[in-house]
């Protein structure tokens, strides 16, 4: 197997032997051959596009749901690929029948049976791709359109679509197949793919504001119950909504974990009484959290942590999300997935085993932050507020994170953290005080609510009448895991923001050349000792 894809790859260089995820080389190679042959389907599909043909929005949904699959933590069952990659098959043939296929590449061709996998497996991963540069940029858009794909994907099961999106994940798919494309044009088509991420992740906020409306402030429980509880994580609101309604006048709470925490910001599920507050932390300390929290665990999304047996047997899967051995709960878009096997279990658990007790703060969307802006303008202003530093992305395992949570203890008093994704956890219970009354940690929410960053800093650049985002007292220091993190990183590059300091460690996808371009172009630089870090964004 080779796979490099995140942030905890192997000796920064790539898994070989098996995932440090827990990624099995079996499940690796399958992973390859759904990407190569969703790959495939998408020449065709913009074959027929070319074509001037429609495509269905089914045959969308399969080549995004295929993508998400392989995210970092996500699938880790073989036979639910497999069935991936059969009907990926079945699909691309029939839709072959339409168009012109004569000069796609093989990957829209082929057409092997089950027992084949395997051996086709081998030939197709990523290693394929013989020239390092043409590898690593193939791989930065593959792995963005994957960040990509799981945005629309939470936009879809709220029945939001967008066919231009949709067209352009799968143009750029088949285009990491064409070997006639030069680095100069891949190098476009990754920032292209950004600007669909902004996008993407405009349509999910969209989707996720439309329905349950715009996240306000608000202060999240941090303590348990007495009574016993599910624990939903990863980022489908979608599913959290269905798992309150059917869980109301249960006896049961219902508690977010780790991306799922920015849930409570949202209006619309705070009428639910039994929805009680957070539990734990960022994915990677699960398999302590969980085993404490002694009843059901949904899994909506990434990231799952292959289980412990202890609690092996209340983790529950949904969506793109399968582990061998977890029951899983089906439900296409639109239709009321069940969760009674969560509920009828939860009854007979014991409450949740407290971990911590206090509350925090988040809700700090674009809508909440622009409707503070005076307040926020004018302790710019009056020079209350020094900067802002973005902090956004994923939180992980490595020990060299805790960069963050002393990066963010050591920053001056006047400066203000704006955040999302999980990384937040490395400081988000440091209680590191207000200016003003402003908070000095504004959690927007998950890391797709990196679209509302975004928002906030173009809103500060037309207040103060900037011509240049760069102009903006704003520093990004990112941390990245997951493929999710990639696409949010493209989405920035592509609005044209600079310098951004990216780490814990540079992704090992990109090439010496590949990464030269992106310092040079973009100022991309990693990250180096607090102390020194602070000696560079403060110069004390
Ligand atoms: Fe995994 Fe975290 Fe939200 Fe990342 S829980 S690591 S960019 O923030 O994606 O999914
Ligand atoms: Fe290794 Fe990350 Fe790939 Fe898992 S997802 S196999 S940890 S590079």
């Amino acid at each position: 197997m080779f796979c490099y894809q995140c942030q905890e790859t192997a000796g920064c260089s790539g898994c070989t032997k098996s995932g440090v995820c827990g990624k099995r080389p079996e499940t690796a190679a399958l992973q390859d051959l759904l990407i190569w042959t969703t790959k495939g389907l998408s020449a065709v599909t913009t074959q027929l596009r070319r074509e001037g043909k429609t495509v269905d929005a089914s045959v969308n949904h399969l080549i995004t749901e295929n993508l998400f699959t392989t995210i970092t933590n996500v699938n880790f069952d073989d036979d639910t690929i497999r069935a991936r990659i059969e009907a990926t098959l079945e699909t691309k043939a029939l839709l072959a029948q339409l168009a012109d296929c004569s000069a796609l590449p093989e990957a829209a061709l082929w057409n092997g049976t089950t027992d084949e996998f395997a051996a086709k497996a081998v030939t197709v991963g990523v290693l394929s791709t013989e020239n390092e540069d043409i590898r690593s940029l193939r791989e930065l858009i593959t792995y963005g359109l994957k960040g990509l794909a799981a945005y629309t994907s939470h936009a879809n099961v709220l029945l939001k679509e967008n066919e231009e999106i949709d067209a352009f994940l799968q143009r750029a798919l088949a285009a990491t197949l064409d070997d006639s494309l030069s680095a100069e044009e891949l190098t476009a088509l990754a920032l292209e793919t950004g600007s669909y991420g902004v996008q993407g992740m405009a349509l999910l906020d969209e989707a996720n504001t439309s329905a349950y409306g715009n996240p306000e402030i608000t202060t999240v429980d941090l303590s348990v119950g007495t009574r016993p509880g599910i624990l939903v994580s990863g980022h489908d609101l979608r599913d959290l909504e269905m798992l309150l309604e059917q869980t109301v006048n249960t006896g049961i709470d219902v508690y977010t974990h780790s991306e799922m925490l920015p849930a409570h910001y949202y209006p619309a599920f705070k009428k639910y009484e039994h929805f009680k507050g957070n539990y734990g932390n960022a994915w990677w300390k699960q398999k302590e959290e969980f085993e404490a929290f002694n009843g059901p665990i949904l899994m909506t999304t990434n990231c799952i942590v292959p289980p412990k047996d202890s609690y092996k047997n209340r983790i529950y899967t949904t969506g793109a999300v399968r582990y061998p051995g977890c029951p899983h709960i089906d439900g296409v878009i639109g239709e009321t997935k069940d969760f009674s096997l969560l509920i009828e279990q939860a009854k007979h658990c014991a409450p949740p085993t407290e971990l911590e007790q206090g509350t925090i703060v988040g809700g700090f969307a674009h809508a909440q932050v622009l409707a503070l802006a005076d307040q926020i303008v004018d302790a710019v202003k009056s020079g209350a507020i020094k900067k802002f530093v973005v902090m956004a992305g994923c939180d992980g395992r490595a020990k060299s994170r805790s960069y963050y949570s002393d990066f963010a203890q050591a920053l001056p008093k006047d400066t203000v953290i704006l955040t999302a994704g999980c990384a937040k956890y490395k400081y988000n219970k440091l209680n590191l005080g207000d200016i003003n009354g402003i908070p000095r940690v504004l959690d927007a929410g998950q890391c797709n609510d990196s679209y509302s960053l975004a928002v906030i800093a173009l809103k500060l650049k037309e207040v103060f009448g900037l011509d240049d985002i760069n102009d903006l007292p704003i520093i990004y220091n990112i941390s990245w895991y997951e493929q999710k993190a990639v696409i949010v990183l493209l989405a920035l590059l592509s609005l044209g923001v600079k310098n951004i300091h990216l780490g814990p460690t540079l992704p090992a996808f990109l090439s010496p050349n590949v990464a030269a371009l992106l310092v040079e172009n973009f100022g991309i630089a990693g990250i180096d000792t607090v102390e020194n870090d602070m000696e560079l964004f403060f110069g004390k």
